[in-house]
């Protein structure tokens, strides 16, 4: 039923992903986790090689390459460094957005912007203060005029928010209080009106940038708006579908390595005359976190597949993205207490995996809304079944 095996195009991803963790992530990983700031030079070079545009046509410079080779490269960058990572992926993600929702002009405005690295990356503003899991509560407001839209509102946890040069925005453009009718605008992030806050101070993933976006008074041309008016919810929907099977692969990426490190580690660290690999409690250790992994590398594949098959895949990827970010918390941490007292020092980089794990069982939904869109999906199937 379903083919794991990477035919030649999604094998020559991953490696493309893998020598450009190894050569440019890697080496940079803990001095941006130390210092923060935005990884621009690095996005630069992904963009070089196609990986701000993986599933996005040739026709405007993306590698065509697919979902399963988004998710086989996604976890070889991870294995380096989140916070890049999580800045690609989403851009990834709203190039996805514009040129499947997109007019054409759209399509040719701003895609080859994203996938080429001329908007350094692309946003994604859904998310606000009193709406996070609850998006449908939306505050911010998109006002028709003669000319086009006036944004007013607010958005939070944006990531990227402090570079990104396109927004994918959801705004409020009518319907009721209970059901309002959201739609989705593409804004540029020079557009007067539109205000970026300052990067949140985070437990991990320092070196990508999570803010506020404010609109005040933001003028935007007609021509913003993505596809139908009132019809921008279910944009968000289906994108964040395919977001959480990023970020399944970003959780399966930090944990592996955080798992290989420490299993490594554990064959050097003499302690009794042996190494401590000699020891049963580590052995089960390893061997739980590397049987935890192998089941979350093939929810994350099984999803993609579905995708790249044209299948319904919403609750496989829920499924994947909970069990990878949940799970690789925990292999994570099973790492940390292999290296004893040295994982908790940031001598060694395995604090850091803990640190930036942690928001894959929150960020593109908690896991608490992805057994929500798992439990409804298993409801409606029973129903449909009568
Ligand atoms: N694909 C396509 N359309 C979808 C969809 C999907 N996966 N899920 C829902 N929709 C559509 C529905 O069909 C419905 O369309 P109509 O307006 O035509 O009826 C509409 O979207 C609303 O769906 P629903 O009633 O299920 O929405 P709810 O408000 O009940 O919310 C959850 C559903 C909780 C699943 C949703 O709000 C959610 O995913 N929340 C988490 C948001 C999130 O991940 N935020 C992180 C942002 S990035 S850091």
């Amino acid at each position: 039923m379903f083919d794991f095996q990477p035919n030649e195009t999604q094998e020559m991803i991953r490696e493309t992903a893998k020598q450009f963790a190894s050569r440019v992530l890697e080496p940079r990983a803990a001095a941006l986790d130390r210092d923060g700031g935005f990884p621009s030079e690095s996005l630069t070079e992904a963009a070089e090689l196609g990986l701000l545009g993986i599933n996005v046509s040739e026709e405007y410079g993306g590698v065509q390459a697919g979902a399963v080779a988004y998710s086989l490269a996604v976890t070889e960058l991870a294995r380096a460094c989140a916070a890049t990572t999580v800045a690609l992926c989403v851009s990834n993600m709203v190039a996805e957005v514009v040129e499947h929702f997109g007019t054409s002009e759209q399509r040719s405005e701003h895609v080859e912007k994203l996938t080429s690295g001329e908007y350094v990356v692309g946003g994604f503003a859904l998310s606000e203060a009193g709406a996070g899991s609850d998006p449908r509560g939306m505050k911010t407001r998109a006002q028709k005029t003669d000319k086009g839209w006036v944004l007013n509102g607010s958005k939070l946890w944006i990531t990227s928010g402090t570079h990104a040069g396109l927004f994918v925005v959801w705004a409020r453009t009518g319907g009721t209080e209970e059901r309002p009718g959201i739609s989705a605008f593409l804004v540029r992030g020079d557009t007067p009106g539109l205000i970026r806050g300052k990067p949140e101070h985070k437990m991990g993933q320092h070196g990508s940038t999570t803010t506020a976006l404010d609109f005040e008074d933001c003028e935007i041309p007609e021509e913003a708006l993505l596809s139908e008016l009132d019809r921008g919810f279910p944009i968000a929907m289906m994108a964040l579908d395919g977001g959480r099977i990023g970020i399944g692969s970003l959780a399966l990426g930090v944990a592996s390595a955080a798992a290989d490190y420490a299993a490594k580690y554990s064959t050097e660290r003499q302690q009794f005359g042996r190494p401590i690999s000699a020891f049963q409690a580590i052995q089960w250790m390893v061997a739980n976190n590397h049987t935890e992994l192998d089941a979350a590398r093939l929810m994350v594949l099984r999803a993609a597949w579905l995708k790249d098959q044209k299948q319904p895949f919403s609750r496989e990827a829920s499924m994947a993205k909970l069990f990878a970010s949940e799970r690789g918390f925990g292999v994570c941490n099973r790492a940390l207490q292999i290296l004893g007292g040295y994982g908790y020092t940031q001598e060694f980089p395995v604090e850091r995996y803990l640190r930036d794990i942690r928001v894959t069982s929150i960020y593109e939904g908690t896991s608490e809304i992805q057994r929500v869109v798992i439990s409804r999906d298993i409801a409606r199937r029973f129903a449909e079944a009568g």
